[in-house]
């Protein structure tokens, strides 16, 4: 039932990134392939409903490699590994797929890149998250994780005509560009890397959303806690104007009292959310008078990545 008034701007793109796609068909065609049970280092996307489908079907998710019989199938998560734990890996015999979205691949190869080539390197990310873990772990002699502003202060380097900074993908690209522009007061000569780090998929869902939010009494967006990306949808929902924002796993999660006054909700989800997920909360939404749905585009998203070739080799051509 729709109510005058009432009504929904629905965010696009949203959702599943290439990187999330590749990896989640990457551990259901593992099961397929070779049967349950498949070990998989990490979350393999840091998503509650995905992670618990796939336990569901016989994955088994373990923190670290030496969790993992002798000998057994492993997948590495979208998030990527350090050269340290291919190595544990190699040491116990494992047999690894490995599931590293290509655009945290391509900031791990700039690490080493640079690293070679005698930069410090400064890294701006969330220390403790996987993927900093794993690209700190291409250099860790040279690579400093800048947390936040309150740490550019404590950055040490060899030459200060040697420092290049990277990022983690799933940055606030605004927030990462304001900790650059105070990097680069303590460090006029900084490099800057090749290509953005921060990836299409991180880029547009917070471009969608900074222009729906002005507009939004509310923006709900679907995805988990420990997940960065849809983390900073709500602050870039709130930053950009929203009057308030929330961050869900699930439909029953929204409070009813969040509807008060509202007349326009702004929906999204983050790149490792399934659509069914948002497809319950527009459920649970018209229910509530929010009937009307207007979709509103921002970018078109056409990028497929193939997937992990330790995984092509065993498939079917029709499979792969
Ligand atoms: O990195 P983040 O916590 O946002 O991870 P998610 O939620 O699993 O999303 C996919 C992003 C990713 C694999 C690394 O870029
Ligand atoms: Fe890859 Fe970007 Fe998706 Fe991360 S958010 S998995 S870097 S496409």
């Amino acid at each position: 039932m729709s109510v005058p008034n009432r009504r929904v701007l629905l965010a696009a793109p949203r959702g599943y990134c290439a990187g999330v796609d590749r990896a989640v068909i990457t551990v259901e065609k593992a099961l397929e392939q070779y049967g349950a049970p498949v070990y998989v280092r990490k979350q393999i996307v840091h998503n509650k409903h995905v992670v618990a489908t796939l336990e569901a079907r016989g994955a088994i998710f373990v923190e670290e490699t030496d969790e993992v019989p002798e000998g057994a199938l492993v997948v590495f998560s979208a998030h990527g590994v350090s050269p340290a734990v291919h190595h544990e890996a190699a040491d116990r015999n494992l047999r690894v797929i490995d599931a590293t979205c290509p655009l945290v691949t391509k900031v791990h190869k700039e690490a080493v890149k640079f690293a070679a080539e005698g930069y410090d390197i400064l890294l701006i990310g969330h220390r403790g998250h996987e993927e900093v873990e794993g690209t700190q772990g291409e250099a860790p002699e040279v690579i400093q994780v800048v947390n936040d502003a309150s740490d550019v202060d404590k950055v040490e380097v060899a030459d200060p005509s040697k420092v290049i900074w990277l990022s983690q993908t799933t940055l606030s690209v605004d927030e990462t560009l304001d900790t650059v522009d105070l990097l680069r007061r303590r460090f006029p000569l900084m490099t800057s890397p090749p290509s953005d780090d921060i990836c299409y998929a991180t880029q547009n869902r917070q471009e969608v959303v900074k222009q729906i939010a002005p507009e939004c009494d509310l923006v709900i967006v679907v995805g988990s806690r420990n997940s960065s990306n849809s983390v900073r949808l709500v602050e870039v929902a709130l930053d950009a104007g929203a009057r308030t924002s929330y961050l869900v796993d699930f439909a029953h999660e929204i409070d009813e009292s969040w509807l008060n006054g509202v007349s326009t909700v702004g929906v999204t989800s983050g790149a490792s959310v399934p659509e069914e997920l948002v497809e319950g909360v527009l459920e649970w939404l018209a229910e509530r008078g929010f009937a009307d749905v207007e979709l509103f585009t921002a970018a078109k998203e056409t990028l497929t990545f193939s997937l992990p070739k330790e995984l092509r080799k065993d498939l079917r051509p029709a499979q792969a």
